[in-house]
C-alpha cells in the first residue's frame, strides 16, 4: 500500500513539473506616469495576459483589465497577501491599489486556480527588469493543475 502511494506521488510530481514547464510566463511591466503606475491586462479563456506583472512599491497602481472572454473560472481575481478580491466584468475596468511591500505575491481566480503573480520591486528604474523577466515563472499548484485541464473549456452559462 505504502509503495503505491509513493508511486502515485511521483507520478503527480512528474505531471506537476510538466505543467509548470508548460505554464508560460507572460511578463508585463508597469508604466509610470505622473506618480501613477499603469498596467494593462486582458482576460480570456486561457487566463491572464500578462500573468506576471512587475510593479513598484509605494506607488498607486492602475490595473486596467479588459474582460474579453469570461467564464465561470476567470471572472474574478484574488490576491490574498495584497488584500485584493474582485469580480471581472466584460470590457474595460480599473482596479486601484498601492503595494506596500516588495516581493512576489501570487494572484489567481477566485477558486485559487488560474495562476498569476505580482513582482513588486523597490524601484522600477533600478530593478534588473531584464533578468526578472527572464526568470519569471508562474507557480502551478495542485489545484491549479486541475483548473488547467478544465478552465479553457468552461463555457459561460447565461
Ligand atoms: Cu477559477
Amino acid at each position: 500500500m505504502k509503495k503505491m502511494n509513493i508511486i502515485i506521488m511521483i507520478v503527480m510530481l512528474a505531471i506537476a513539473s510538466l505543467y509548470a514547464g508548460a505554464q508560460k510566463a507572460e511578463v508585463g511591466i508597469a508604466t509610470v506616469k505622473d506618480g501613477v503606475q499603469t498596467i494593462e491586462m486582458s482576460v480570456d479563456r486561457y487566463g491572464w495576459h500578462p500573468n506576471v506583472i512587475i510593479v513598484q512599491k509605494s506607488l498607486p497602481v492602475k490595473w486596467q483589465i479588459d474582460g474579453k472572454d469570461l467564464n465561470g473560472c476567470n471572472s474574478g481575481i484574488m490576491a490574498k497577501e495584497l488584500a485584493l478580491k474582485f469580480d471581472i466584468k466584460e470590457g474595460q475596468q480599473v482596479q486601484e491599489f498601492t503595494p506596500e511591500m516588495s516581493g512576489e505575491f501570487k494572484f489567481s481566480c477566485l477558486m485559487d486556480m488560474i495562476p498569476g503573480k505580482f513582482i513588486i520591486v523597490d524601484d522600477l528604474e533600478k530593478a534588473d527588469l531584464k533578468s526578472l523577466t527572464e526568470k519569471a515563472s508562474v507557480a502551478v499548484t495542485e489545484t491549479q493543475m486541475k483548473c488547467c485541464g478544465k478552465c479553457g473549456m468552461t463555457e459561460k452559462t447565461e
